[in-house]
């Protein structure tokens, strides 16, 4: 039975895909996301099998009878794998394996395998190795012959390593060399990424002072799109899960005057495999360590509420959940169902409505991030000297001048400006700032 997991990846293969909902709870979201993903895979999904069952069957997850009716569907469709949405554990897929007689994945390879296939960048593909190997490290006891599809995924990787693979059915001796060389591996590509993470650290510094949104998201709610409309990014926009892998910053002048950095980043999922999360906390890091938040929600998509919640749960895992957010409610133009549209507007009433495509609610968002920009706006007292004209004119670009009084070499500006640009007014030193309200 190992030779069916020989190669984990789904590409053009003949899939079934299963959701196993337990009775208890009501409803689940269908197939709908595990097909785009099926599909974003490169998979042709031949059928659906959705169940409901009483409690998770310890062997065989759906219970053997209902397994014996997969087995039964898959030789009608003559599939190649079996997918399911829920995460099974190693034991739990062999049983399945011997049963259906096709190769079976759970929703975490999946996701896995769309990344590996997806990864560009050094970074990305170091990342997405060390994603499957922490999520194989475990699974070993039955599958060392995985090792051969991360040989694929991630150029010489640990497989590389083993050399003699063919050298298998030397049994538990083997896997304990596996297991040695894949942890060795492990470390290997920790202590890379945290070079490169290093790297991209001194960037974000060297970007301090400027102010810095990320765009965060589910996948395929439009954040390469947004910042393609926004910017000259010419980022890859596709109609498939995880386009984005790696992020790519850009400068944006939301208004005359306000200049910000905004980055892409890789789309979230609800479930996302925790070992993803852990190996792209790097590229994450973007998110950390911006000022403000972009959330765009793909509001057509009848999930969308769903798919708000889950982002916002990555986000809270990855240290962000007391972030400034800006919910961007996305694809308005294709909105069919009110419904969503009207429960987000609710939920989050500082919300702007747009499309990254047709253009719609631009204006609104670039005032909307001008003001976060700017933050409250203050009414102060400036004094400065009258040979200072830097002052003068920063207020006039950036703030509303009420009133200039001349006493002796010195001007008294009254004057309204956001606190976020007190810093910025700070260092053109004018002899005197008073805040007269707070
Ligand atoms: N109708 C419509 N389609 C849009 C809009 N914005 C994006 N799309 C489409 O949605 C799909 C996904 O867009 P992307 O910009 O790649 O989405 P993303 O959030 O970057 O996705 P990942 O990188 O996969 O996380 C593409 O087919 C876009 O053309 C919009 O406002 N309206
Ligand atoms: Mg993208």
């Amino acid at each position: 039975m190992e030779k069916l997991r020989q190669t984990l990846r789904v590409r053009k293969e003949r899939a079934i895909l299963v959701a196993a909902v337990l009775r208890s709870r009501d409803g689940g979201d269908g197939l709908a996301e595990l097909t785009a993903l099926a599909e974003s895979a490169g998979a042709v999904v031949v059928d659906r099998f959705q169940q409901k069952i009483r409690t998770i069957n310890a062997g065989t997850y759906i219970g053997k009878g209902k397994a014996s009716q997969l087995a039964g569907r898959a030789r009608r469709f003559t599939a190649d794998v079996v997918i399911f949405d829920n995460d099974l554990s190693p034991g739990q897929i062999r049983e399945l394996e011997e049963i259906v007689e096709v190769k079976v994945l759970d929703r975490s390879e999946l996701i896995l395998d769309i990344f590996a296939t997806r990864a560009k960048t050094r970074q990305a593909k170091l990342q997405v190795e060390l994603a499957q190997l922490e999520y194989t490290y475990p699974r070993l006891t039955r599958m060392w012959s995985h090792l051969d599809t991360l040989a694929g995924a991630g150029g010489a990787t640990a497989a590389g390593a083993v050399g003699g693979i063919g050298t298998r059915g030397a049994g538990e001796q083997q896997l304990e060399i596996d297991r040695r060389l894949v942890s060795k591996r492990i470390t290997e590509l920790k202590r890379e990424l945290e070079n490169i993470d290093r790297r991209r650290i001194r960037e974000i510094n060297g970007r301090r002072g400027l102010f810095k949104i990320c765009l965060v998201g589910y996948t395929n709610a439009g954040k390469s799109t947004l910042l393609n409309t926004l910017t000259d990014a010419g980022v890859p926009v596709e109609d498939r899960l995880f386009a984005t892998l790696d992020t790519r910053t850009r400068k944006w002048t939301p208004s005359k005057g306000t200049e910000v950095l905004i980055s892409d980043t890789v789309g979230f999922v609800k479930h996302l495999p925790h070992q993803l999360v852990a190996s792209f906390k790097a590229t994450l890091e973007e998110a950390v360590n911006a000022d403000l938040l972009m959330h765009v929600v793909d509001v057509s998509n009848p999930d969308a509420l769903k798919q708000i919640e889950s982002v916002n749960n990555v986000l809270e895992e990855i240290g962000c959940g007391e972030k400034p957010i800006l919910e961007v409610l996305n694809k308005v133009d294709v909105v069919t169902n009110i419904g969503n549209l009207e429960t987000a507007q609710t939920l989050y009433p500082d919300a702007v409505c747009m499309s990254a495509k047709t253009g719609y609610g631009l204006d609104d968002l670039r005032e909307t991030v001008t003001a976060k920009y700017k933050g409250t706006e203050l009414l102060l007292r400036v004094a400065s000297s009258q040979s200072n004209g830097k002052v003068q004119s920063f207020l006039r670009a950036h703030g509303r001048i009420l009133n200039e009084q001349y006493v002796d070499s010195t001007v008294l500006i009254d004057a309204k400006l956001g606190r976020n640009q007190l810093p910025e007014l700070r260092r053109l030193r004018p002899q005197a700032i008073e805040i007269t309200d707070a």
